[in-house]
């Protein structure tokens, strides 16, 4: 990890960029804090002052089903009305100029996907898909936010198709992830506090591989001094710097 400035470091990635073939993005709650989604251990924090772990939790839903489905409608409700910022549209750009480009995301808000990201592994599941825990019936709950536990016609709970702790990622999304961090030239970890696993053993896995491993965070992580590059600041406003250094060094 170097402390040249900014302009620097941006350029040491850019050169790597230019000679790389296939990229990684692994994001947590980070990327969307300036669309102004809440992420989870920052001081804003949640809705309520209750840990995640307490909230995001098959138990605790089974032991309070009212207040986890509020929970997840607050949740979805907020990432109805924001938007992605320039942070999730300059990764959905630099995935045009890489034939292999995966974003792997811990996010649950769809705002890769909206800003335009193509390949991207969702490894806690998506807030808009529920199901129903006895027939697992998907449901899309479209624009209505029940404030209490709704039932699936055949008489089950239904839930958000999100990992909660102590539950698998779904192997498909996981397998595919860890494919791509073992593969890649280049890895970005980018708002993510890397202490949830197994999500966090991406930018592990890249790093193991091979692969030039890049940090985005205002704040240092556990993975901090595993990165080559530690981009100290805001990923809305640093990924928007990187793409368009690296358009300019392509001509474009
Ligand atoms: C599993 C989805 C086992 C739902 C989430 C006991 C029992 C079982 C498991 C465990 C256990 N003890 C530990 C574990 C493992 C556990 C775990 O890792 N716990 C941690 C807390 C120690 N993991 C699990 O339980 C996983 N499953 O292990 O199953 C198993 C094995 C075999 C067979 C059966 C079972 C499942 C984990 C998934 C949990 N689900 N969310 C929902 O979202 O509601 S986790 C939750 O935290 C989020 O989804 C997110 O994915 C995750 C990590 O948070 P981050 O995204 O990193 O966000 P955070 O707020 O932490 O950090 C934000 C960062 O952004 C900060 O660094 C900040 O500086 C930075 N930032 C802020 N602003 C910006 C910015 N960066 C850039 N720009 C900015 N503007
Ligand atoms: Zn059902």
């Amino acid at each position: 990890m170097e402390t040249h400035s900014l302009t620097n470091l941006i350029n040491k990635v850019v050169n790597k960029l230019l000679e790389s073939k296939s990229v990684v993005v692994f994001t947590g709650a980070g990327v969307s804090a300036e669309s102004g989604v809440p992420t989870f251990r920052d001081k804003d924090g949640l809705w309520q002052k209750l840990k995640p772990e307490e909230l995001a939790n098959f138990n605790a839903f089974m032991r309070n089903p009212d207040m986890v489905t509020e929970w997840y409608s607050h949740r979805r409700k907020i990432m109805h009305q924001v938007q992605p910022n320039p942070g999730h549209f300059a990764i959905a750009e630099l995935e045009k100029f890489f034939e292999r480009f995966a974003v792997v995301t811990q996010n649950i808000d769809n705002l890769h996907q909206r800003a335009g990201s193509k390949n991207v592994f969702e490894l806690h599941g998506n807030i808009e898909r529920n199901y129903c825990i006895k027939c697992k019936k998907f449901y899309q709950l479209g624009d209505i936010y029940p404030d209490k536990a709704i039932y699936c016609e055949c008489g089950g709970l239904i839930r958000p198709d999100v990992v909660w702790f102590g539950e698998m990622l779904p192997e498909d999304e996981y397998e595919s992830a860890v494919k791509a961090s073992r593969t890649c030239d280049v890895c970005f970890s980018v708002g993510t506090s890397a202490v949830v696993f197994p999500a966090a053993y991406i930018p592990i896995y890249a790093k193991q591989s091979g692969a030039f491993l890049v940090e985005i965070n205002p704040n240092p992580t556990d993975i901090s001094s595993l990165a080559d590059v530690v981009l100290q600041g805001k990923s809305g406003e640093i990924f928007p710097l990187i793409v368009e250094e690296f358009k300019k060094r392509k001509g474009l």
